[in-house]
Order: C-alpha cells, then structure tokens, then sequence
C-alpha cells in the first residue's frame, strides 16, 4: 500500500497472506473454510502443496501465536476465466484444509469479512479501505507489516473513459483512487477493498490492477465482487448441483 498508514494488530481480522511457491498475495476470509482472492495469483496453476494461507498475521512472513497456518484443499477460478486476459474475472476461491477437522478458529485476530449481496452498491465517491502488506512505492522491494489507507470510488464512465483506462476497464471491476496518493501495489493483489454499512464491513472490491502505483490519473483497479457474488455462494455453499 502507498501512502495510507500502519494498521493496528486485529483491525482487519479477515486478511489472508496467500504464500505462494515463490509469489505472494493477499486475499480475504469469507467463512471459516474458504479465502477469496485474485485468480491472477494462481496464473501459473501451482501445485496445491506449495500454497500455504496464513490468518492473523501483522508482520509479512512472520508467524505469532496470533496466527493460524493452511495448506489448501484447492483454487477455483471463475468458469469464464481466460489465463490469457488475467485481468477479466480477476476472482479465485480458496479452499482451506482442514487441521483437526476444522479450518480457521474465530479470535480477536481472526475473523470473516461479510459478503455484499448482489444489489448492494455504494455511491461513487464513497470511501472505502484498501489493506495489504504491499509495496509502499512503484519501485519498492521489500513487503511491509500490514497497512491500510482510505481511496475513493471512482465513477465508472470516468475511470473507463480515454483519458484512463478505456476499454482495459470491463463491467466486473471498479475503480477507486486518492488524490493524495494512496494505492495498491505489488503484494497487495487479491487483498480486500473493504466498505462500510451498518457499521460492517463489507468485501466490495479484490484488488486487481493498474498502471503502476500511484500515478496520477490511474486509480486502481479491483474486481467489483457483487457481480461474482452469486458464484461465490454457489461454490461455497457447494449445495443442490453436487449433492446427489
Ligand atoms: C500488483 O502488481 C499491483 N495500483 C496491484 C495493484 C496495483 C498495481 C499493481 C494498483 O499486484
């Protein structure tokens, strides 16, 4: 994340830090099993054992008695998802293995993050919280313990207009920026932007791309979950369609 600030431990209980062979993501607990994330991050279909989700964590990489460690079960990519145009349909479920019997235990460090039902929208212009253990510049090299800033949405015809992001922008992202320079960047990819209802929180946006970090007039791009969201249940609730 540039610019934004150093999240207080347990502030945003639902962030998943997704190791991934030798990448890394973020992504969101959802339920106490699965963690939506970006389906770019599985881009290069790795193996199931090289993935490891780690819950409660502040520190990138470090692991405390806060923090709850899975190996995954499996990834589902959205059906109409073309590793060719990784940015179109940028949503990955996560399924967590069970230890024990059970995936992720509910503390003061850990907890889901509520979906948005498929009607819900907020205004253009709301603000709402991007969080990550990304970089803090375009050109940093190091992750961060886990920060948060506050961006805009960005109305949709703006942020697909020339001037932006054209036609790269499809009708399952949105768009959110700061004229003071808080961004996602590398590292932050499938991590949540969050908006608040009813003194909730909700799963809005996942984090996706742009041009860069930060630049001027290039917000940052992030799949716009309520359109996914009825597909998201289905696979979670894996109800009716596989049950015999
Ligand atoms: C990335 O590389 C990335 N400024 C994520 C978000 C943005 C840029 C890059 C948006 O994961």
């Amino acid at each position: 994340i540039l610019g934004g600030t150093s999240a207080m431990a347990g502030s945003h209980p639902w962030m998943a830090a997704l190791y991934i062979s030798d990448e890394f993501c973020a992504g969101s607990l959802v339920s106490s099993c699965w963690v939506v994330s970006a389906a770019h991050c599985f881009l290069r279909n790795p193996l199931l054992s090289t993935v490891r989700v780690v819950l409660g964590q502040h520190v990138f990489n470090d692991s405390s008695s806060n923090t709850q460690t899975f190996g995954i079960e499996k990834y589902v990519f959205y059906d109409q998802y073309n590793q060719f145009s990784p940015t179109v349909h940028d949503i990955a479920l996560v399924k967590l293995k069970k230890v024990n019997g059970h995936c992720a235990r509910k503390t003061k460090f850990i907890r889901p993050i509520c979906l948005p039902d498929e009607s819900m929208t907020f205004p253009d212009y709301t603000c709402c919280t991007i969080t990550g253990w990304g970089h803090m510049q375009e050109k940093g090299d190091s992750y961060s313990s886990l920060r948060e800033g506050i961006v805009k949405l960005i109305p949709y015809e703006r942020c697909s207009s020339p001037e932006v992001y054209g036609s790269e922008v499809r009708e399952g992202m949105l768009c959110a920026g700061s004229n003071n320079c808080v961004d996602a960047c590398q590292g932050d990819s499938g991590g949540p932007l969050s908006c608040v209802r009813n003194e909730a929180s909700f799963l809005y946006g996942i984090i996706s791309w742009g041009d860069g970090c930060g630049r001027t007039g290039k917000p940052g791009v992030y799949t716009k979950v309520t359109k996914y969201v009825t597909w998201i249940n289905h696979i979670i609730r894996n109800k009716k369609s596989s049950r015999k």
